[in-house]
């Protein structure tokens, strides 16, 4: 390649990179919203924290590789769906739900798949809801949609998944049969956990998101 051309590839990358940026800014404002109007309709936040990614270069690289993705663009943007990744940390699994419902059913979000690890969650004991939404983006140069993977989960199954995911790299994926057997035994704690908490917080407090008489949130 000349310098010329590997210049332009470099921009290109780094363009198509961009868009998945802006995809994740939009899905963050959409989130920001719904977190700041609940404080202020029913002096309650349902959002704990949210992180969000692009995916390296390295990282996608190797699960392009991993993958047998053909490394042209069109074929990345329709078999990757998780280089750009949001994960929202809320207090009680109820609140997963609803603010996985108050997205998805915005008329400019498509959702792509759902994976519902919360009702069905791995061997391992891993619980997420996690979803791949395509949000628009306008660009100077017309409108794209970009994929988006958003996962909802409690801080007990972040607490327990960011642990896991460190014994998971540390033994290089073969992890001991015992450590596998107290992961197992730590996620049903703290799915006994969230289930205690969310009681007595509904005891406390009732359902913040409903008015008096409604079924929906408001
Ligand atoms: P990272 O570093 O978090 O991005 P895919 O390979 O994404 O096409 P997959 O694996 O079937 O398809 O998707 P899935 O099941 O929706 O999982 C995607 C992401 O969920 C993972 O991304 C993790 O972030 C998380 N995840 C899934 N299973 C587990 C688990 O058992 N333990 C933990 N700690 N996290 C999990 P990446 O790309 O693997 O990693």
């Amino acid at each position: 390649f000349s310098p010329d051309q590997l210049r332009t590839m470099r921009d290109e990358f780094q363009r198509f990179l961009l868009e998945y940026q802006f995809g994740l800014r939009e899905v963050e404002t959409k989130l920001g919203i719904l977190r700041d109007e609940f404080q202020q309709m029913h002096d309650y936040n349902p959002i704990e924290h949210v992180s969000s990614r692009v995916k390296t270069a390295d990282s996608l690289v190797e699960k392009l590789v991993r993958k047998g993705v053909d490394p042209a663009f069109d074929a990345i943007r329709a078999e990757i769906t998780d280089i750009a990744g949001i994960r929202v940390t809320t207090s009680f699994t109820k609140d997963a739900y609803r603010l996985f419902d108050l997205l998805t059913t915005q008329d400019d979000i498509t959702v792509r798949t759902v994976k519902d690890y919360i009702a069905a969650p791995k061997a391992n004991g891993y619980k997420s809801l996690h979803v791949i939404v395509e949000v628009p983006v306008f660009l100077s140069t017309g409108r794209v949609d970009v994929a988006v993977e958003v996962q909802f989960r409690t801080i007990a199954m972040d607490f327990w998944a960011s642990l896991e995911h460190k014994i998971y790299y540390k033994f290089g994926g073969i992890v001991p049969d015992g450590l596998l057997a107290e992961l197992k035994d730590a996620a049903d704690s703290a799915a006994l956990l969230d289930a205690r908490m969310e009681r007595l917080h509904g005891e406390l407090h009732g359902d913040p998101f409903l008015a008096p008489g409604s079924v929906r949130p408001v």
